[in-house]
């Protein structure tokens, strides 16, 4: 099985792809995870849940608790006798980043492909490449929303279409800057729900508490913007509730988006346009 040409990191993919079928699904394999990769899963797990009960969306926090997965690495068939009764997902298991037209595939039908290997101990702090723990902390709670799992299978359809109409990177960036890096303040303060962030023990910090630069989630702005790989982002987009991310999708006509805007020179991220005001507390400044 060739390995997919990773869209993300520059070093080749690490994962076993010898085993991967034809929809670069493998087996978990649950029974292999040594001791101590359960020992590495509870100290990354201990330490991050405490950061996101600060700073993680009550969303994600609630499906943290469902899932209950502190005490080691969690066996995806158990997860998805939860996940299917809730919101009719299922993660499947991949040896890491799988090409595009699978990944949009799978989210197509409710499928979350979810990396089986888990970082390195000289990885605890970052690594480029997702691994079970940026995967099932970062994005698998989410998937028990009612409403957020409308809008990635929505994305996952719409990830078909883009591809047919050569926009992916476009729409690449909605996924970017929401299911990776997405910010929600329903009133209460910015919190995070984007899995880069919630599990990431700096820029989930960073990302609520600094004067980084925050917009109010525009699906076009998000998609006329670059971002980095491999370092904080320089911008992020705050919703004030799951149900814009699902209403912002659905109500876009993406052909003459892609049309007008396929070969423009992105907005380099961080910068503000003159006709925005950043996200404030309680909705854009005035
Ligand atoms: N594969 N396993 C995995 N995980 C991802 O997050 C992922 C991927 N392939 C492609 C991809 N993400 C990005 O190109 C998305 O924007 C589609
Ligand atoms: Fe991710």
């Amino acid at each position: 099985m060739e390995r997919p040409a990773s869209a993300r990191s520059a070093s080749a993919l690490r994962g076993d792809y010898a085993l991967a079928r034809g929809d670069y699904t493998v087996e978990q394999d649950w029974g292999a995870y040594t001791p101590a990769k359960h020992d590495r899963w509870r100290r990354l797990h201990a330490r991050q849940h405490r950061l996101a009960e600060r700073h993680a969306a009550p969303q994600v926090l609630a499906g943290l608790d469902r899932f209950d997965s502190g005490s080691g690495i969690p066996d995806f068939a158990q997860a998805n006798a939860l996940l299917r009764a809730a919101t009719g997902w299922a993660l499947v298991a991949v040896p890491g980043f799988i090409p595009d037209v699978h990944f949009f595939g799978h989210l197509a039908r409710r499928q979350f492909p979810v990396t089986r290997w888990l970082r390195e101990e000289s990885e605890f702090d970052y690594l480029v490449e997702p691994d079970v723990f940026h995967d099932f902390f970062g994005h698998v709670p989410l998937l028990l929303d009612p409403s957020f799992a409308d809008f990635l299978q929505a994305y996952g359809k719409a990830g078909e279409r883009a591809m047919a109409l050569d926009a992916l990177p476009m729409l690449a960036r909605i996924y970017w800057y929401t299911v990776e890096f997405g910010l929600i303040d329903a009133g209460g303060g910015v919190k995070a729900y984007g899995a880069g962030l919630v599990s990431s023990p700096g820029e989930l910090v960073h990302a609520t508490m600094s004067d980084a630069l925050r917009l109010p989630f525009d699906p076009l702005r998000i998609m006329r913007t670059d971002y980095a790989i491999d370092a904080f982002q320089k911008c992020y987009f705050v919703i004030g509730s799951m149900d814009e991310l699902i209403d912002g999708l659905v109500d876009l006509d993406f052909g003459p988006i892609y049309e007008e805007w396929r070969g423009a020179v992105p907005i380099p991220a961080g910068v503000i346009l003159d006709s925005e005001r950043p996200w404030r507390a309680g909705g854009p400044a005035p």
